[in-house]
């Protein structure tokens, strides 16, 4: 009687522990479906791999409208934009501790200098489009996912925080919101939460925008996918990266910890040769699934 008992508690403890392992594995997968699914999810594909944040399905106005202050011709005609279901964006600019174990690792070739500014959590600076593009494939062969660069269109809705805003928290650029330079030309000023001078900050230092992300704006400028065009003019509705132009330009946003207000909005835009690279230019990667 006590064997059978046993045997049957055993049994019972069997079967308890198999469902309960059921039971984690149906979570684990709802977890990973959650992340694809609900905007303001965070996750993250490997302990080295950035934290990525998943974006809400919405459509945005991209470029900016002739009323604003230091706008740029070549920043309309404004277009309506529908971002695509299943982007997540990383969190912060792509780190030098994240570039270095892709080195580490043999997937990225080129060991970019600090400038005596440090590594760990400050933004990988130095590094050409190429590099970043080194970067985004190796993390998509480690993690098996789809990582990118983001397009224009995707940079600049996670820049204005989904909104219509000139920056993500407003009309007039604030030091206490992004690391940038002067008023007027060039350099770094510290004024307000921005303490820092002509020198990156370490990423996340300032408050995260609507959707979850910080440092679109200043710190460094992030190189994304799109070749250069003179306009938004023909530009398609969805979100998608616009190649059509002139590709021996890609386009870079959100000016870096020496831009003047004007070059940190949201809407603004620059182009380099893709072999571009320096003390300003970081990037962020998207994952699309
Ligand atoms: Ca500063
Ligand atoms: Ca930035």
């Amino acid at each position: 009687m006590n064997l059978v008992s046993t045997g049957y508690s055993a049994y019972t403890s069997f079967a308890s522990i198999l469902a309960a392992a059921l039971v984690l594995t149906a979570c684990v997968t709802s977890e990973q479906n959650r992340d694809l699914t609900e905007a303001g999810q965070e996750f993250q594909d490997c302990p080295d791999c950035p934290i990525m944040v998943v974006m809400p399905v919405q459509t945005f106005r991209m470029g900016s409208p002739d009323s604003e202050e230091g706008r740029s011709k070549n920043e309309g005609p404004q277009q309506s934009v529908t971002i695509s279901p299943g982007l997540s964006i990383s969190k912060h600019e792509v780190t030098f501790a994240q570039w270095d174990a892709c080195v580490a690792d043999g997937g990225c070739e080129t060991v970019p200098d600090d400038n005596g500014w440090g590594r760990g959590d400050r933004p990988v600076i130095d590094v050409m489009w190429y590099d970043a593009q080194a970067y985004a494939a190796w993390l998509s062969a480690k993690t098996q996912k789809n990582y990118r660069l983001l397009s224009e269109a995707e940079w600049e809705f996670a820049a204005k925080g989904g909104g219509d805003k000139t920056y993500s928290w407003g009309a007039v650029a604030s030091h206490d919101h992004a690391n940038y330079g002067t008023d007027d030309c060039c350099g770094g000023r510290i004024a307000g939460r921005d303490r820092w001078l002509e020198i990156t900050a370490p990423v996340g230092s300032f408050p995260a925008n609507q959707l979850g992300l910080h440092d679109l704006s200043g710190n460094v400028w992030e190189w994304v996918e799109d070749c250069w065009d003179e306009s938004h003019e023909g530009r398609p509705a969805d979100s998608a990266a616009r190649v059509d132009g002139d590709c021996n330009l890609r386009i870079m946003k959100g000016g870096s910890w020496a831009s003047m207000p004007v070059r940190i909005r949201g809407a603004f835009r620059d182009a380099f040769p893709p072999n571009d690279h320096g003390t300003i230019i970081g990037f962020r990667v998207a994952r699309a699934d």
